[in-house]
């Protein structure tokens, strides 16, 4: 099929006004009754989108239609109709037990127990009825849900309640009524046994709303954290952007049975169970995080994508990006903001790099697409963030909360498209900002390199940027973008110099954002004393790769004295990518490995370090990003220079004040989860990993006995993977006992399975094959599929690349069986295929052969087959 282009973009031809939905609701079969109230805008047939649907009935205006009158087929539902307005009427009926790609209304769970429930973005609301199914379609729904009473007690809709009550036959039925306009995709409903949680929130515009979390009734008692964090997330919006929330209630849902994170469908949030069930005993502290993060997010969408909408899917990261940048904002405001930074760009590099330096490069607003569903993707989201966060950067506090009051006012109610943002941002601001534009249209991660010229003499620093964006995939030559420079220079001593550019009468503070704007540009720094350290880009002030020749001691000045949390860590990160270099090729004694080792060993003593940083710092790059500094990929060589650089940190401290810190910080531990006690918990598990690379026996017997005494899972789960890391024989035991221990806890198993698929090295492959024949594993469960192959195929590149090629084909193998069962998930997983190329030949040539044998098949899901035609190229 044929790609959709952003540049055909046409307004739709006919809206809906009014949307009436009933549901007659069961396991096996459900039928859906829409009554749409339809207006002309172009003089054209009402084409209506609809996919798995047997059509039971279509009335125009009150008159059934014969077979003859409308065409039905691929995908879409066409007549015509006289008048300026018409009423279209549907009956259809869907088989939802049967839906396996949890695309539509499908069933969570057992037959017996099991809930219903929809999920509609991107196109998954023309599963359930015919419908003009595009974000800019805004419409009023009523809907209107019947079942049977005992097998569905809980029923709900989006909107507010609007009447419930019994009907014959032990039924029963309840109605809601949404006031605000929205596009399909914010549909839901849900159907069920359900328990909930409750609480009353009154917005700062004084609107009583009864809030709701509802799960199973074994998973009840883990939702109290989600609700405490839903209720800091309406008081920050009211506070940092003035959004209020506007229905009488708002309703949260958990199911273990979805393809993503969690849903922001208007008034009924439905969330993966993952991101929104969380207790001490099965959850970890980056758990605890991620639920209030999540939370936040989709509450978030009620104004950014929900009240405000996306023209078309183009523009996915208008919604995307900008709610991820509030909700790295907002929990930047409830834990440490650095500490957040360092987090957020740290999984930027980690994923959205990848992303963009292989065949599935895109831009943050893509042109094309083949399957929508395939760009919620790292760029979309993560890059997209970064954007809004260099356009906030741009306004400063105040300018960009008054641009986000005029996009808000402005648009409120309409689907619009990224350039309505950037003309309200920089209408409100008196600044003209479409250039960013670019930033938005052109794929690839910009590199910025600088060169710094010190005349002391002139007592002038000469500071040099360029940029340059690789072209990938033949794309076409890049524009030169406006990049913020955040930066400082520091002299010898480690004092911040204050900065007076050339032509300025004063110096105007120790730090400057400083814009480059073509491909090169100098700026002269004056009155500068002594030849300094540039420290760049500080806050990562735009989402680029830079090239800044410095020398490791240099770079060990900024790891002591930079006074911005995140450039410190950015100098130990950039200090220690210098001394996997020297690992690698064997310099034991090379400047950056002896430099980096010198200054975190005395960092490490430190008082003036808290614990949450020096366990960042301690932590140098993964396996996965120091792939980028290999031409060609082995990586094995590249963890076997990890773990050697990590050893001489470790020699370098040495075991004893290793074991005194482990020793005070296990003294210390408790199952708390204030900001101290989880820093505590993230530096005794690097200081662990540390003593069990310098004396492996310290290490077993440590991580052994915190196994037994943990008081929580974060401790759990640490000791039991540095166990495994040590010697999985070993840990064969305390694997078992956490099995069965979480029998029947789906999160915990999810982390079990998961903790293993990392384990390195040649025995990988068995040890997955074995996890795949474990009773609790089951290809019909996303999270479950993620948890095992997507994190072996993802996070353990020394398993998964396996020079004979046969974890590969094994992989293909698996995504065959599940893409029979769901699509999404099966592409999702296939993106590990992304780097392939740049693989060491051996390998590269067993990916190629494997790749273009799966992408040739024709009986591949849309999903499937867009990713691996994009991968194969
Ligand atoms: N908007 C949803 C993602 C929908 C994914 C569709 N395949 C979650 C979020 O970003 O909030
Ligand atoms: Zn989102």
């Amino acid at each position: 099929t044929a790609p959709i282009l952003l540049a055909d973009y046409r307004p739709p031809a006919w809206t809906v006004e009014q949307v009436e939905l009933t549901f007659d609701l069961a396991i096996d079969r459900a039928e859906v009754d829409a009554r749409l109230a339809l207006r002309r805008k172009v003089d054209e047939p009402i084409r209506l989108n609809g996919e798995g649907l047997e059509l039971i009935e279509l009335k125009v205006d009150g008159r059934v239609l014969s077979e003859g009158e409308y065409i039905l087929g691929d995908g879409m539902l066409e007549f015509t109709a006289t008048g300026d307005t018409c009423v279209v009427e549907t009956r259809v009926a869907l088989r939802p037990a049967e839906n396996t790609a949890f695309e539509g209304l499908y069933l969570s769970g057992s037959r017996e127990t099991g809930f219903l429930l929809t999920q509609c973005e991107a196109e998954g609301f023309r599963h359930i009825t015919f419908f003009p199914d595009r974000p800019d379609v805004l419409s009023r729904y009523t809907v209107t849900l019947r079942a049977d009473k005992a097998r569905f007690p809980v029923l709900l809709a989006g909107g507010n309640p609007d009447g419930s009550g019994d009907l014959p036959e032990g039924r029963h039925w309840a109605r809601f009524v949404d006031p605000h306009p929205k596009p399909s995709y914010l549909f839901a409903l849900v159907a069920g046994r359900l328990e909930r949680i409750s609480r009353d929130h009154v917005t700062a515009d004084g609107r009583r709303v009864a809030l709701h979390i509802w799960a199973e009734p074994d998973a009840i008692d883990r939702c109290d954290y989600a609700m405490d964090a839903l209720v800091r997330s309406m008081r920050w919006d009211e506070d940092a952007y003035g959004r209020n929330y506007d229905l009488d209630v708002f309703h949260v849902v958990a199911t273990h049975d979805f393809n993503m994170g969690a849903m922001e469908n208007k008034g009924l949030n439905i969330f993966n169970a993952k991101y929104l069930l969380a207790d001490p005993d099965s959850s970890t502290d980056d758990e605890y995080r991620h639920v209030e993060a999540v939370v936040a997010h989709e509450y978030f969408h009620n104004w950014s994508g929900n009240r405000v909408t996306c023209r078309d899917w183009f523009q996915l990261s208008l919604k995307e990006g900008l709610t991820v940048f509030r909700e790295q904002s907002f929990s930047a405001d409830m834990n440490s903001a650095p500490l957040k930074r360092i987090e957020d760009v740290a999984l930027l590099r980690r994923a959205q790099f990848p992303e963009d330096a292989g065949p599935l490069s895109h831009p943050v607003r893509p042109s094309q697409y083949s399957e929508i569903n395939n760009f919620y993707t790292a760029t979309v989201y993560e890059k997209g963030a970064e954007l809004v966060r260099m356009l906030a950067g741009r306004l400063g506090p105040e300018g960009f909360r008054q641009g986000m009051d005029l996009y808000f006012a402005r648009h409120d109610g309409q689907a619009v498209t990224i350039e309505d943002f950037l003309r309200a941002l920089g209408e409100a601001n008196g600044i003209d900002l479409m250039p960013y534009l670019a930033w938005y249209e052109q794929s690839g991660t910009p590199r910025i390199s600088a060169d710094g010229r010190y005349d002391a003499a002139q007592r002038r620093y000469r500071l040099t940027l360029r940029q340059r964006t690789p072209a990938v995939d033949g794309q076409a030559a890049r524009r030169p973008l406006p990049v913020p420079v955040r930066l400082s220079l520091f002299d010898p001593s480690g004092q911040a110099t204050p900065l007076r550019l050339e032509g300025e009468a004063a110096p105007d503070g120790v730090e400057r954002t400083v814009v480059l704007h073509t491909a090169e540009q100098v700026f002269t720094f004056e009155d500068i004393a002594q030849a300094p350290v540039p420290s760049l880009l500080r806050g990562f002030s735009a989402p680029v790769i830079l090239e800044y020749d410095y020398a490791p001691d240099e770079l060990a000045l900024l790891l002591r004295h930079d006074a911005d949390g995140f450039n410190r860590w950015e100098a130990g990160q950039q200090l220690a990518g210098l001394a996997f270099d020297d690992a690698r090729d064997g310099r034991q004694q090379g400047a950056a490995l002896d430099a980096w080792t010198t200054v975190l060993a005395a960092l490490f003593h430190d008082p003036a370090v808290d614990d949450a940083l020096l366990a960042e710092l301690l932590t140098p790059p993964g396996e996965i990003e120091l792939v980028e500094r290999q031409p060609e990929r082995d990586p094995q060589r590249i963890r076997d220079a990890r773990l050697r650089m990590l050893g001489a940190l470790a020699a370098r401290i040495g075991v004893p004040a290793l074991r005194q810190r482990y020793d005070a910080l296990s003294a210390m531990a408790r199952g708390d989860l204030d900001a101290a006690s989880q820093a505590r918990r993230q530096l005794k598990r690097r200081v662990l990993d540390l003593i069990a690379l310098a004396s492996p026996d310290d290490g077993r017997a440590l991580a052994r006995t915190q196994y037994e005494r943990a008081p929580a899972m974060t401790d759990r789960l640490a000791a039991l993977s540095t166990l495994a890391l040590a010697d999985a024989d070993a840990a064969a035991e305390a694997i078992a006992h956490f099995r069965r221990r979480y029998d029947g806890n789906a999160l915990a198993l999810d982390k079990w399975f998961a903790m293993q698929a990392q384990l390195p090295g040649d025995s990988a492959f068995d040890r997955i094959r074995s996890l795949e024949a474990d009773p609790a594993f089951t290809l019909k469960n996303p999270n479950r599929v993620q948890a095992l192959i997507g994190t072996f195929a993802r996070a353990n590149p020394t398993g998964f690349h396996r020079t004979d090629g046969a974890a590969y084909r094994w992989l293909a193998d698996r995504l065959l069986a599940i893409d029979a069962l769901n699509p999404q998930v099966a592409a999702r997983v296939a993106t590990a295929f992304n780097g392939w190329k740049r693989l060491e030949p051996v390998r590269r040539e067993a990916a190629h052969a494997v790749i273009a044998a799966l992408s040739s098949r024709r009986d591949l899901s849309r999903d499937l087959t867009d990713i691996l035609g994009r991968v194969a190229l």
